[in-house]
């Protein structure tokens, strides 16, 4: 005994306790087929180490198990047709007898010293036209601990046995050695060159050292044994299995199963991985183009204001100047023989038409102005919502519904992504979404049953009404106080005092407009995007929950292998000893 039963019993806890944190977290991702090879391994843990024989329909698998077992009995059927159609299961037991576990998997229970310390098994032989045998023999491989995998002699070239092979070895990585059975049909010479083929072949196939027999059971059976090849075969399983070390190598077997699941867990995460990488840079590319649409419509408008102030600015000189020679002029003529009365009379009605003047070219020209500079304004925002549409669209899957894993989390991701999708399209063309009350109740009061059908096109006759509605607001504005300013001018003509008055309102006038604009387009775009944001309040949930799911599970699968790591070390430090 390579270890205590004290210490087996320790090890086997060990195992089974990283086995449950493996087994909780393939239950957390739904991944049912390999939570029950899990269950299946830890219920095997005590069990004795398991020899699992293998190979294509009639290569005499079970009659080599018979030669190796007790060459005196059939235990295993053996037939010219195919034969093997469950898995068989040989243990040691007394009474000898047989129990059908399911329709599947027989156990034959036989009293023989060998079988304390191994387990072999008989399956239906892969490559054949019964169906299921090769899946019954395919669920059987997981919980196995060693595969022989047997040739007939006389052609161990298949492909489709060889394609078997790869599925033991690369999904399961198991141990495998070869059996070249029925070699009594063969002459030595050509048996050499098949045994060198197989080797060749193992080696192409990353097997370093492989492993390789040449029997006949036909010879062991009638008591040939000495050219059988099997006593060079007990030999080899005496020196490496059994004599207390098959104990060990049960559980190193089943720790590298076990990790070999966590492997493959850890394999089918990295498309999860980058499923998740892709999503949130393209979430966070949306966010992007927001921003930047956002900044490019800030910029837009301080053009926008920058002109219309310079225009503003260019029509109070003019009428500042036109004011200031009038009122020069009425001084003047304040000294002759003109009445006051007239001087004040004539002063109103110029006065009045002044502001008439000054208000009509203010209109035109700022309203000329304005419908340029929205345009571009309003073409920008709705460039911002085709962007996000387009970049919607153009959305890249790689966790596709047919993933083996997580098809239920493709599904659900599909899901949100096309809700997602449905829910922008809407939001792109009601037009009612574009329109913001709290601003549109002060200025450019506009009903939202005349917008009815624009969709995004609705931003262009907002803004612009928007924004006409904010010039005439404050011009309109201005040239109140201006009327208040000029009324009774004419009696007690202070030039200067009026003059200056009349600059100051127009200055504060153009403040007041260019700030108005620049405040009012800063809430309009920001609620517009804040609005196309609230679209992804779903998706970004579930990002957010990808990132703590996946977090959590390369954490615990991290701990898990560690833990598994350090059994097997220790595992194989024990067998290590031995040699
Ligand atoms: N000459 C010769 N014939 C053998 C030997 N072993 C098996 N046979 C014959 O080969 C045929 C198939 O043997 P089985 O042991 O049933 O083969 P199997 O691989 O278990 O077949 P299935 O269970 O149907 O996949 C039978 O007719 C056996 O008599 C051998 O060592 N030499
Ligand atoms: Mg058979």
């Amino acid at each position: 005994m390579l270890l205590t039963d004290q210490e087996l019993k320790l090890k086997r806890f060990e195992i089974k306790k990283s086995a449950d944190e493996l087994k909780d977290l393939l239950q957390r991702i739904n991944y049912n087929e390999e939570d029950e090879i899990v269950e299946d391994i830890l219920r095997g843990l005590e069990e004795p180490y398991m020899f699992v024989v293998v190979g294509e329909v009639k290569s005499g698998k079970s009659s080599f198990i018979n030669a190796l077992l007790d060459p005196g009995k059939e235990i295993c059927k053996v037939a010219a047709s195919p034969m093997t159609d469950t898995i068989q299961q040989i243990v040691y037991g007394t009474p000898e007898r047989e129990e059908f576990l399911s329709p599947f998997l027989k156990k034959i229970y036989e009293e023989n010293e060998i079988l304390k310390e191994i387990a072999v098994v008989d399956t239906p032989g892969t490559n054949t036209i019964v169906e299921h045998h090769q899946e019954i023999t395919e669920k059987f491989i997981p919980v196995s601990d060693l595969i022989i995998f047997v040739f007939e002699s006389k052609n161990p070239y298949r492909q489709s046995a060889w394609q078997f092979f790869d599925f033991i070895k690369d999904e399961w990585k198991k141990k495998i050695i070869f059996v070249l059975q029925q070699k009594d049909l063969m002459n030595d010479e050509d048996l050499k060159v098949n045994i060198e083929g197989v080797k060749e072949y193992a080696k192409k196939k990353q097997i370093n050292d492989p492993v390789v027999f040449a029997v006949s059971a036909k010879e062991e059976i009638e008591g040939k044994t000495s050219g059988s090849g099997f006593s060079i075969l007990r030999k080899f399983i005496e020196d490496h299995i059994t004599k207390g070390k098959s104990p060990v190598l049960k559980l190193d077997a089943s720790v590298d199963t076990l990790l070999n699941i966590n492997e493959k867990l850890k394999e089918g995460m990295k498309l999860r991985i980058s499923q998740y990488e892709v999503d949130s840079n393209f979430r966070k590319e949306i966010s992007d183009i927001l921003n930047r649409q956002e900044e490019k419509t800030h910029k837009q408008t301080e053009i926008l204001t920058d002109s219309l102030t310079a225009k503003y600015d260019k029509i109070s000189n003019k009428y500042e100047d036109l004011l200031s020679k009038r009122l020069g002029f009425f001084s003047l003529v304040a000294n002759s023989f003109k009445s006051l009365f007239d001087r004040s009379e004539n002063l109103s009605r110029w006065l009045k038409m002044f502001t008439d003047k000054l208000e009509q070219e203010l209109k035109d020209t700022m309203g000329k102005n304005l419908n340029e500079g929205i345009k571009d304004i309003a073409e920008n925002i709705q460039i911002m919502a085709k962007l996000v549409d387009a970049k919607l669209h153009s959305n890249k899957t790689i966790l596709t519904e047919d993933n083996h894993i997580f098809s239920d989390l493709a599904e659900k991701r599909a899901n949100i992504l096309k809700d997602l999708m449905d829910a922008f399209s809407n939001f792109l063309n009601r037009e009612e979404n574009f329109y913001d009350k709290e601003i549109m109740s002060r200025y450019g009061n506009i009903s939202p049953d005349l917008l009815k059908g624009s969709g995004l096109a609705a931003i262009g006759i907002i803004l612009a009404a928007l924004t006409h509605g904010i010039v005439f607001d404050i011009t309109g504005g201005v040239l109140t106080t201006l009327g208040i300013l000029f009324t009774g001018v004419g009696i007690g003509l202070k030039r200067r005092k009026i003059l200056s008055g009349f600059k100051s309102e127009l200055e504060q006038g153009r403040k007041k407009m260019s700030d108005e604009i620049a405040e009012k387009m800063k809430i309009y775009v920001s609620n517009i995007k804040r609005k196309i944001d609230d679209n992804f309040i779903k998706f970004d949930n579930y990002l957010e929950n990808e990132k703590n799911e996946i977090n959590f599970i390369e954490n615990k699968q991290g701990q898990i292998e560690k833990d598994f790591l350090k059994i097997k070390q220790e595992l194989e430090e024990k067998l290590e000893q031995l040699k």
